[in-house]
């Protein structure tokens, strides 16, 4: 088996009261593994990708055979997209961007609030399921974008920094149809400085 589960960087409690345990442990323990297992499994049929990382195969699709390439964008985006999602989060940390991350977000999506606002809203309106992001695309400028599904930003020459889950699994359990409120909340959870990392 090529992938497994990453270390999740924190305990299952960690992040309440704004994502609280049960939802962390069954959509990292069941949702995440599902999706490892379904990648691993397609590309069992096809020993000659096996070591082409996933990033590449994300970003040049057509390099996927044409038998497995919707289970891989699925499921390969799926394990992409929950890996940086359980990094870009921490039970503490500064509540807002520092130093160039905070320059960057200023001079592209004028300034944090406005940017909060445009993240959020991707969130919110994003129909069905699937992710908001924050990403950085060729010129290294700063995007806000939505993705359906599992379809992960590197498919779009974008390089992902920041993202949030709005799947119902995500987040049904302690808000049910209430996702506005879980985005408002999640906010206080960012591990901004991972993201500045990531930006570097
Ligand atoms: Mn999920």
């Amino acid at each position: 088996m090529k992938y497994s589960l990453p270390k999740l960087p924190y305990a299952y409690d960690a992040l309440e009261p704004y994502v609280d345990a049960k939802t962390m442990e069954i959509h990292y323990s069941k949702h995440h593994q599902a999706y490892i297992d379904k990648l691993n499994d397609a590309l069992g049929k096809h020993p000659e990708i096996a070591e082409i990382p996933l990033e590449n195969l994300l970003q040049t699709p057509d390099k996927i055979p044409q038998d497995i390439k919707t289970t891989v964008i699925n499921h390969g985006g799926g394990h992409y997209n929950h890996s940086l999602f359980w990094e870009i989060m921490a039970p503490t940390g500064t509540k807002t961007p520092i130093g160039k991350l905070a320059e960057k977000i200023n001079e592209d999506l004028g300034g944090f609030e406005k940017f909060k606002e445009t993240f959020s809203n991707a969130a919110l309106t994003k129909f069905g399921s699937g992710w908001a992001w924050l990403s950085k695309d060729k010129n290294g400028k700063l995007v806000v974008t939505s993705t359906s599904n599992q379809d992960c930003p590197l498919s779009e020459s974008l390089t992902p920094i920041l993202c949030l889950d709005v799947w119902e699994h995500a987040y049904y359990l302690n808000y049910q149809n209430r996702r506005a409120e879980y985005i408002a909340t999640w906010w206080n959870v960012v591990n901004w400085e991972k993201v500045g990392n990531l930006l570097k």
